[in-house]
């Protein structure tokens, strides 16, 4: 069994694929480490409900990402935010929860939510986690970026000294890892390919093993 002193592990956008989810996890729980989520865990693929479900059972960690920003916009009854969420990829996740639309109102939508916990869930996750030498966010830190930014922008990361960030938000075909600098472990599971996590130092800020599954 291997065993990682002073490690986490971190995985890229789930965007409700659970199988994916559930054979990543279990072949992260050989390393024992802590798991993270950089977020965007929700939309586009079809089974949001049960990967919240899954993250809450095992206690997997996670930010904001910019899907569960839109999805809060959404629950506030504000109709355009809330179509602005269906056709960004939320019409998944409502059905997820909700098998017959009809006259099915947000308030009421948003009962639901509240009624499994996961909109607490949601609403309860912080923008980002600072690990010893590690930063997570969704979409990475940038120069003289607002606290939104670290959950939306497709800009170049920042270099923090003496740390790595770790991020997703910008499928890419294969892990990226700028040592020193940034690990993108975005890999597009939703749209057919890998769903990647990256196992980190915390202390030295290094990537010291990747696990995915599915394909690249
Ligand atoms: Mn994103």
């Amino acid at each position: 069994m291997k065993k990682y002193k002073n490690c986490i592990a971190v995985i890229g956008d789930i965007h409700g694929c659970i199988k994916e989810l559930t054979e990543l996890y279990e072949k992260l729980s050989e390393f024992d480490v802590p798991v993270y989520s950089v977020g965007d865990f929700i939309d586009r693929g079809e089974h949001s409900q049960e990967v919240i479900d899954f993250m809450v059972e095992k206690k997997i960690k996670a930010v904001t990402g910019n899907h569960e920003a839109w999805f809060l916009e959404a629950m506030t009854e504000d109709v355009e935010r809330f179509k602005n969420w269906i056709h960004c990829g939320g019409g998944p996740t409502l059905r997820s929860y909700v098998s017959n639309l009809e006259g099915l109102t947000v308030k009421g939508y948003r009962d639901i939510m509240i009624k499994t916990g996961h909109y607490d869930f949601i609403a309860s996750l912080p923008m980002k986690f600072e690990i010893n030498n590690v930063f997570i966010s969704h979409a990475g830190k940038v120069e003289g970026g607002d606290d939104a930014s670290l959950y939306f922008n497709y800009r170049e990361p920042e270099k923090i000294k003496g740390k790595l960030q770790v991020f997703g938000h910008k499928p890419k075909d294969n892990l990226v890892y700028e040592k020193g600098w940034y690990a993108n472990v975005d890999t597009g599971c939703v749209y057919g390919n890998a769903l990647t996590a990256v196992i980190v130092d915390t202390v030295n800020g290094e990537i010291v093993d990747q696990v995915a599954v599915g394909s690249y």
